[in-house]
């Protein structure tokens, strides 16, 4: 397959590597809408940290297509906290799944990274080529290098062997499915969470880690299960490719924002002992633009759609 072919998911097995998390949830979500078969398997049937039982189940499985959204992932403080945990994990998991996929023959694969990877202090919004121009942002780097490893494999297996196997780099992500627990989540579902806790019990105050000045953009998870599917069929080429939304706020506009979703009209308090992370980090998405596809999901509406979820399946 060459550049700018597509790749026809009709009538293909197609496994979502961590279905079960934010994003492979997604993803199985959107895939119901093509013609072709979902397949998963949850940790007690291979775990994907183990080279013997990914390689086995991959020989007996032989799917024609996979997506890796298999991953550890975290928020800030995770990241900061349990430093070797992301880095070994996101490494066995990457290196043993895009092996196995080469040994089964897998037509193409999708591996899914993080804007992370990019240099704390990069040029905004941040092209694909800034990758490796500068140092890492200090509370993630460890995930960062796991995840640019993960690119580096879809690349060497390319160039090596002629795998058809991408990259693509979301941004911050939100929706269902998010992980809600206020000490490993992200900040979109931490936020929600404290706010709709908050004006459950009349509070007129909550804490927003570090200044509330960071800059954060926002995909919404259908949005993003929604690009890959489409970067499955069209993209085909070594270079990672961004994916988000171009709906950036600070962290204190994106609190407000969940505030009038919620129905909260308290006050925040700011904890200087949390850490704020990379002060911006906004992709530059006209790669994928020019291919066709731009996120249809306003982060209001997103949010929205979020906190229904959040009330009717969490709480
Ligand atoms: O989403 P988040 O945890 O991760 O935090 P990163 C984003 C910003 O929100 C930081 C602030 O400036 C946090 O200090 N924040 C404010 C909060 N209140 C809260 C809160 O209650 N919880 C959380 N979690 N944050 C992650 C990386 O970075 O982004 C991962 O660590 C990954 O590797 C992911 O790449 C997408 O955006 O800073």
């Amino acid at each position: 397959m060459t550049d700018g072919q597509r790749y026809n998911l009709s009538g293909k097995r197609v496994w979502v590597a961590g279905h079960r998390g934010m994003v492979g949830s997604a993803l199985v979500r959107r895939l119901e809408s093509e013609d072709c078969e979902i397949i998963t398997a949850g940790r007690e049937t291979v775990d994907l940290t183990r080279q013997d039982a990914i390689e086995f189940w991959m020989q007996e499985t032989k799917p024609h297509a996979v997506f890796l959204a298999a991953a550890k992932v975290g928020g800030i403080h995770a990241n900061n906290t349990w430093p070797a945990d992301f880095i070994y994990q996101n490494i066995m998991i990457e290196t043993n799944v895009i092996h196995a996929s080469h040994l089964a023959g897998v037509e193409k694969l999708l591996f899914l990274g993080s804007s992370c990877i990019y240099p704390k202090m990069a040029p905004q919004p941040m092209t694909e080529d800034v990758l490796l121009t500068g140092p890492l942002e200090p509370t993630n780097e460890w995930y960062a290098v796991a995840k640019i490893a993960g690119i580096k494999l879809c690349q060497a297996y390319r160039k090596q062997y002629g795998c058809d196997f991408i990259s693509a780099m979301p941004t911050n992500l939100y929706g269902p499915g998010d992980n809600f627990d206020l000490e490993t989540s992200h900040v979109a579902a931490a936020l929600l969470v404290k706010v709709h806790q908050a004006k459950e019990a009349g509070q007129d105050n909550i804490d927003i880690w570090g200044s509330g000045t960071p800059k954060r953009e926002f995909l919404h998870v259908d949005d993003l299960a929604d690009g890959l599917v489409f970067l499955m069929q069209h993209y085909c080429a070594a270079d990672h490719i961004n994916i988000g939304s171009g709906d950036e706020v600070t962290i204190r506009e994106l609190a407000d924002i969940i505030a009038s979703v919620v129905g909260y009209d308290g006050g925040y308090t700011y904890d200087d002992t949390k850490p704020d992370g990379t002060p911006r980090k906004l992709m530059d998405n006209s790669r994928i633009h020019a291919l066709g596809w731009q996120a249809p999901t306003k982060l209001k509406d997103g949010m929205a759609k979020t906190y229904d979820w959040y009330l009717k399946n969490v709480v």
